[in-house]
């Protein structure tokens, strides 16, 4: 781990090491919902009688998103959080998957914490039916209420991955999880951050041919809209879209 990155170390004789499932965040400017969410989830989680830790990995937020956090890592021995640096949603969830003591990671958003995907996709690899399960809003069955909008941003930027790296799913910003020891090589192959490490990510691990990859539909409600206007990102977008089109077309990785 980076010297500069803070993060709140449980007592070790909490167990963490052994913990099943660990449940990765990434989290930006989220003052207004990050203590309801984590309370929220924490409860629903007891419920289920798993064996898991939170990992809130944030970066760069401007409002009180560390503070809460920290809080909340002192309410609840399981959860703990990461801070470190510049706003990156990519570069926070690769940190918190590396961080990650679980044989499982699930890679959740603090709008939607869906209970629903874990107990889905855990079935899925307790079972070894898979090595990574991915949530998608565009397969048959999926339900996205985010709006006509969102959900055409959303095909806009699969059908380019399909088009121009190759991408054989339908969706790569989906809700994720694997089994940590299988994908960890390919998430720290992954060379390209923000928006579109999930993709490089996805299409890394399915040209990876030992790695058996399921989608499963999402029903995805979200608890506000989202943090950071749509356009704002696209730049960035494209930018690293350029770079995945150098990566798997031109280096031929
Ligand atoms: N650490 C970190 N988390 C981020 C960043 N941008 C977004 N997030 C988190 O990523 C998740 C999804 O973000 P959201 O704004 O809902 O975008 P959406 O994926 O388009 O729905 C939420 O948990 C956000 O707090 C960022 O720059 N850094
Ligand atoms: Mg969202």
């Amino acid at each position: 781990m980076t010297d500069s990155a803070k993060t709140t170390e449980n007592d070790p004789k909490d167990g963490l090491h052994s913990k099943e499932i660990s449940i990765v965040i990434p989290v930006y400017n989220e003052e207004g919902i990050i203590t309801s969410s984590v309370e929220d989830l924490v409860t629903a989680l007891e419920g289920m009688e798993w064996s898991y830790e939170i990992i809130l990995s944030e970066n760069g937020s401007r409002d009180a998103t560390v503070a809460l956090a920290k809080n909340l890592s002192e309410r609840f021995p399981k959860v703990r959080y990461l801070s470190l640096g510049e706003p990156n949603y990519g570069k926070a969830l690769r940190l918190g998957i590396l961080e990650a003591r679980g044989k499982f990671v699930l890679c959740d958003e603090i709008d939607l914490c869906d209970t629903k995907f874990y107990r889905n996709a855990m079935a899925l690899l307790r079972q070894d039916e898979a090595d990574m399960v991915i949530g998608s809003k565009l397969l048959a069955g999926a339900q996205d209420e985010r709006g006509w909008f969102r959900n055409s941003a959303s095909k806009v930027l699969n059908n380019m991955l399909r088009m121009l790296v190759g991408f054989e799913g339908t969706d790569t910003h989906g809700l994720k999880a694997f089994r940590r020891d299988r994908l960890l090589r390919v998430v720290e192959s992954c060379l390209v951050d923000k928006d579109l490490f999930t993709s490089e990510l996805v299409i890394r691990a399915e040209r990876a041919k030992e790695l058996r990859i399921k989608e499963i539909p999402l029903q995805v409600v979200e608890k506000r809209q989202p943090s950071i206007n749509l356009w704002k990102r696209v730049p960035n977008v494209l930018r690293n879209m350029a770079r995945l089109v150098w990566i798997f077309r031109i280096r031929g990785e």
